[in-house]
């Protein structure tokens, strides 16, 4: 079956081409309004940029560019505006233009010539328009100049120098594109957990709410955590009768850029931000960080973003096995089916099917013979093992231990030890972080704000840091249910020594170690820079080591360095030596894969947001995430103890 409406609006065919918010927008199947402001506002936005791209009059490009913002602006509803013919009233509406909109409203078609301009319009410039920075102007003259018409043919350009020399550009604006299409391989290529989770989790729950849908769930790699994301996968439960109405419910819904395909079980969708009831916001993004992403291109890139769903459409009797098959990991799913195998079975996506009862029967025709699972934790069973929860399913140890440890939750959080206050570089004073950590249920908060020998980020004197120590004491003092915990991020300097004098550092509860000569340290071979973070680490005051490798998610690999051989360095030291797992969704260092390490080493994890604002102390979030996919249970960090048992195991 093919559904009304769903073929891709794209038809260029080129999948490589993620045109997303570069088709004009699909109408809704129920209307007029066929389209809401915000599409009608983007769609004028394209027209007057295909014709820019084009060469068109000017006079005609700014009249599209002005009614796309004349649009955008309004307050009253479209289709209002249109069925009372108020519409062509707006000064700035003409005549031609305004018929389109009244077209497209109340029957659901673009006009004509806006549908050839796309179509004619070569689909490697439209391509091109992705690249941040890069406009319709540059873009049609490096076409006419070089015959520039792809992303990849830019590249090449670039890489030889022929973009530099031409009228109006230079080797900056040649290697600006260089880098801005450095910037949207990647960012198409994989997404930070947060994002997917934010996007996933949006999209579940509007599935959710459709009529005839019995349950939807988030699956893939977002559903076991990973900490990029390729693309998101849904499960979707629906007694048979209803799928052709779920399914164009699901088509109908906001925030589709454009619909891959769609058949009778299985969406592919693009979606885009419009998804959200509101304006989609990461929050604050710390310098440093938004630096080694990207900057404000980057911020450009996620605003417009795009991002890739997979949604299967089930019957409720296969959901179980369906969920279980698509939140994978691969290397899960085969270990599963090794032992389904040496029990006579065959699991696959549809059931968990006896061999001899089903013979040569594939698909769901075999699955009617399948044992019944109710949830993934029947199949689990019917396997004869424990449930095993999705952040662990990537075949790491989860098929061979004989028991799977009881994991750490969000509730389990007592508070965290590294966040900064406007003193160094946060937004939000003292009294405000330990206000919003008092509102999370937290009992205590660490503060550790950046030392003075980092400028950039406003590092404390050793005389501020020990004026903030009285003000948290005088704090503690007063109060009797929360404690603030004093400590610093204090830089690595040369030769692997802290900032601040030894009588200054350990005045302090703890001290969190941190490399941020990241450039330095990426210039090094792994043992030199080994031995410096030991070296660190050996420092009496030394309590945490902050973001241990230093990487930046999406944006730059960490230093290289040996963090075995740090971990079991840090257990053989005297006293307590912690590693942090920073829970920013832009690093979440210590790696999950290590956290079992550093769990096995007996060497305590401490996760941090590094909030900078208030916001910042939710991150704690994907901490817990990450730390449940390494293995962690409450025992195994510093979060889950009370204020008075963390300050005894700080001043060992
Ligand atoms: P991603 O999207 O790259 O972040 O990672 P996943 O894990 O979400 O992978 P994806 O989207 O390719 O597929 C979702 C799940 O579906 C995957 O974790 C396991 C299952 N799956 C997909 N393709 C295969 C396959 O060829 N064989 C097996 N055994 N499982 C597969
Ligand atoms: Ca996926
Ligand atoms: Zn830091």
């Amino acid at each position: 079956m093919i559904i009304e409406g769903s073929t891709p609006s794209s038809t260029r065919g080129n999948d490589l081409v993620k045109s997303g918010a570069w088709s004009l927008p699909r109408p809704r199947p129920i209307g007029p309004p066929y389209f809401s402001r915000s599409q009608i506002s983007a769609a004028l936005h394209q027209v007057g940029v295909l014709l820019e791209l084009k060469g068109a009059n000017p006079f005609r490009i700014r009249s599209y560019q002005n009614a796309s913002r004349l649009i955008s602006g309004l307050s009253d509803d479209i289709g209002e505006l249109v069925a009372s013919g108020r519409l062509m009233d707006l000064k700035g509406i003409g005549k031609g233009l305004g018929s389109a909109i009244i077209q497209a409203v109340e029957e659901g078609r673009w006009a004509g010539d806006w549908l050839a301009l796309h179509d004619e319009t070569p689909a490697g410039l439209i391509e091109m328009l992705a690249i941040p920075g890069l406009g319709p102007k540059r873009i049609k003259m490096l076409y006419e100049e070089l015959g520039v018409d792809s992303v990849a043919a830019l590249k090449s350009s670039c890489e030889a120098g022929d973009v530099a020399p031409l009228k109006g550009l230079g080797e900056k604006s040649q290697q600006r594109m260089s880098d801005g299409i450095e910037l949207l391989s990647r960012f198409r290529a994989r997404r930070r957990l947060n994002v997917g989770l934010a996007y996933g989790e949006a999209f579940e729950s509007r599935i959710s709410q459709i009529d005839g849908v019995i349950k939807a769930q988030l699956a893939g790699s977002t559903r076991r955590r990973k900490e990029t994301i390729g693309d998101l996968d849904l499960v979707v439960s629906a007694l048979p009768v209803n799928h052709e109405k779920v399914s164009k419910a699901i088509l109908s819904l906001p925030g589709i850029a454009d619909v891959k395909g769609a058949g009778d079980s299985k969406i592919s969708l693009i979606l885009e931000a419009s998804l959200f009831d509101e304006e989609f916001s990461l929050g604050n993004i710390d310098d440093n960080v938004l630096d080694a992403i990207g900057g404000a291109d980057y911020q450009q890139l996620e605003a417009s973003g795009t991002i890739d769903a997979q949604i299967r459409l089930v019957p409720p009797e296969v959901f179980a096995f369906t969920l279980a098959y698509f939140t994978g990991s691969k290397e899960h799913n085969v270990r599963l089916r090794q032992r389904a195998i040496d029990r006579g079975l065959k699991l696959n996506e549809f059931g968990l099917i006896p061999v001899d009862l089903a013979g040569e029967l594939r698909g769901m025709e075999a699955a009617q013979f399948s044992l019944p699972a109710q949830t993934e934790a029947d199949i689990y069973r019917h396997l004869e093992m424990d449930y095993v929860v999705p952040e662990l399913r990537e075949d790491m140890g989860e098929m061979e231990v004989q028991q799977l440890p009881e994991l750490l939750e969000l509730k389990d959080v007592k508070g965290s030890l590294h966040n900064h206050t406007t003193l160094s570089d946060g937004e939000a004073t003292l009294e405000e972080m330990v206000d919003a950590a008092r509102k999370l249920g937290w009992e205590w908060l660490g503060i550790a704000d950046h030392s003075q020998s980092l400028k950039i980020a406003h590092g404390l004197e050793a005389e501020d840091l020990l004026k903030q120590g009285k003000v948290i004491k005088s704090y503690n003092d007063k109060f009797s249910d929360f404690t603030i915990i004093h400590g610093t991020e204090s830089d690595v300097l040369e030769g692997g020594k802290l900032d601040y004098s030894d009588d200054v550092l350990s005045s302090l509860d703890y001290v969190v170690a941190s490399v941020h000569a990241i450039p330095k340290w990426k210039n090094r071979d792994e043992s030199t820079n080994t031995e410096e973070l030991i070296r660190v680490m050996e420092h009496p005051s030394a309590t945490v080591l902050g973001h241990p490798t230093g990487r930046i998610l999406q944006g730059r690999d960490g230093y290289e360095v040996d963090m075995n051989a740090v971990l079991q360095a840090m257990s053989e030291m005297k006293g307590s030596k912690i590693v942090e797992l920073n829970a920013s969704p832009y690093r979440l260092d210590l790696d999950w894969r290590l956290c079992k390490r550093a769990k096995e080493l007996g060497v305590p994890v401490s996760i941090n947001p590094d909030a900078h604002d208030l916001r910042g102390l939710t991150d704690i979030r994907y901490g817990v995430d990450i730390a449940r996919k390494g293995w962690l249970g409450a025992e195994d960090v510093l979060n889950s103890l009370s204020a008075g048992d963390l300050l005894q195991q700080l001043a060992n």
